[in-house]
């Protein structure tokens, strides 16, 4: 379709945190227990959303957390409209490493890109380290939306997070 909008969108955060299982949850509805880490970049294309009678197709560039992988991920950035900024509630590092990630993204993204912070593994409830408050204080910080989830259990949230991004996407381009 040719009146299609693109959109490429990013994953970012820490290394096992569920950036690519958050997004295989979204695009195909599946989700695998076995941790197969991202070698430098996965990507998704999500086509027959329509959003204002407009069709969309996302493309996800979803990149690896693993530091050695660093060089390579800047190049996956560019021309990126929006995030998901990803940290594990049972893991309070990977939520502090927000910090680099997003400062590594808007570095290459632009500074005026859509961010969501999403607090993912919310299955794990016993194990939790971060309290919800901690991840909304954080995303409010940073100017971004803020969910928990669980890539595991999915439901209605996991549609949500990336409509509402993709929506403010949609807003931010006619700006
Ligand atoms: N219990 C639970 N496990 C999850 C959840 N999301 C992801 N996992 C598990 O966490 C591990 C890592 O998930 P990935 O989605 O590969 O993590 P990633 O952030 O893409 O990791 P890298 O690609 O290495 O950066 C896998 O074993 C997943 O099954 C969740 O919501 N709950
Ligand atoms: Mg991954």
């Amino acid at each position: 379709m040719s009146n299609e909008v693109i959109i490429k969108l990013n994953s970012v955060g820490s290394f096992s945190v569920g950036k690519t299982s958050l997004i295989r949850r979204y695009t195909n509805n599946t989700f695998s227990e076995d941790y197969l880490p991202t070698l430098g970049v996965d990507i998704t294309v999500k086509r027959g959303i329509i959003i204002d009678a407009k069709p969309i197709r996302l493309v996800f560039m979803d990149t690896a957390g693993e530091e050695k992988f660093g060089s390579l991920r800047k190049t996956y950035f560019e021309g990126s409209l929006g995030c998901i900024a990803v940290y594990d509630i049972t893991r309070p590092e990977t939520m502090k490493d927000l910090d680099n990630w997003l400062k590594e993204y808007r570095s290459v993204a632009g500074e005026d890109k859509i961010i969501s912070v999403i607090g993912n593994k919310i299955d794990l409830a016993g194990r939790r380290k971060v309290p919800a408050t901690d991840g909304q204080r954080y995303a409010r910080s940073e100017g971004s939306d803020f969910y928990e989830a669980s890539a595991k259990f999915g439901g209605k949230i996991i549609p949500k997070i990336f409509i509402d991004l993709v929506q403010k996407v949609l807003t931010n381009l006619n700006k």
